[in-house]
């Protein structure tokens, strides 16, 4: 009986572990400044690492503008942070109002209030490949964060400037990513990569014409059996003729024409 009361008991410390563990890796903040002013929600800056607010009339303005704004009811937290690796949030000023706080968890935390805040953009397309980290100085490369050329969002690969979180279109070449190598055709950063033809569609079909014969009809236009990697060019194949057809006439092979396509991605 005791053993299985222990069991128990170990059992009850486990899950609350696991619930005080729940409260610790809380989502982080990165809210989202409006304007000059940033208004916080319940949440806590990840332990080690940054969070940057600032803001700048025009491109670059002479002081960091942002006011956060905790308002009655919201906690920030700043979780534990280390030797070297302090959880720091740089912002222009703090204001709190009624029962609002911002709490700094043990060790290692950092408020650098009133620093401004530049961002490596070394492909100059406005996003950051590192957002949160902040550097006191304009040089080339940079970008002050949240300024007028600022976008928000990780940039996966900032040595090419059609490489971003905003990309809309499909690209016809790869691009070396900086946050998953193996994705060079992920043009919009999302973490996966579609390509325009993502199946061999072209299609050569039995029917019947009607006169009797086994005949074939081409309905789809494609690439045949495989489709090619994001950049590389492949056959691609064009229906020009859609009807039934005597294959003792004619069938497949004379009902198409070949191009070379090559595969976009996003
Ligand atoms: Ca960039
Ligand atoms: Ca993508």
């Amino acid at each position: 009986m005791k053993k299985y009361s222990s069991i128990i008991i170990l059992l009850v410390l486990f899950l609350v572990s696991l619930r005080f563990g729940a409260v610790r890796t809380e989502a982080a903040c990165n809210w989202t400044p409006s304007t000059s002013t940033v208004t916080a929600t319940t949440c806590g800056i990840d332990g080690q690492s940054s969070e940057a607010y600032d803001y700048s009339a025009g491109t670059d303005d002479a002081s960091n503008g942002v006011t956060l704004v905790i308002p009655n009811g919201v906690t920030v937290t700043m979780n534990t942070g280390a030797v070297g690796v302090p959880t720091t949030l740089y912002v222009g000023a703090i204001s709190i109002t009624g029962t609002g706080s911002l709490v700094a968890s043990a060790n290692y935390v950092e408020i650098k209030s009133g620093y401004k805040c530049y961002v490596t953009d070394a492909d100059g397309d406005g996003y950051s490949p590192a957002p949160n980290t902040c550097y006191s100085t304009a040089a080339a490369g940079r970008i002050r964060k949240f300024s007028s050329g600022y976008r928000s969002g990780r940039d996966c690969g900032d040595s090419a400037a059609a490489a971003n979180p905003g990309q809309t279109v499909a690209q016809s070449t790869t691009f070396t990513n900086g946050v998953n190598a193996s994705l060079t055709g992920d043009w919009n950063c999302n973490g996966s990569e579609v390509k325009t033809y993502a199946t061999a569609t072209y299609t050569c079909g039995a029917c019947t014409n009607g006169s009797g014969y086994a005949s074939f009809q081409n309905t789809t236009n494609g690439f045949l059996t495989t489709v090619p990697n994001c950049g590389v060019a492949g056959t691609y194949y064009t229906v020009t003729n859609a009807t039934c057809r005597d294959p003792a006439v004619a069938n497949c092979s004379t009902s198409y024409t070949t191009s070379s396509v090559t595969q976009t991605c996003l």
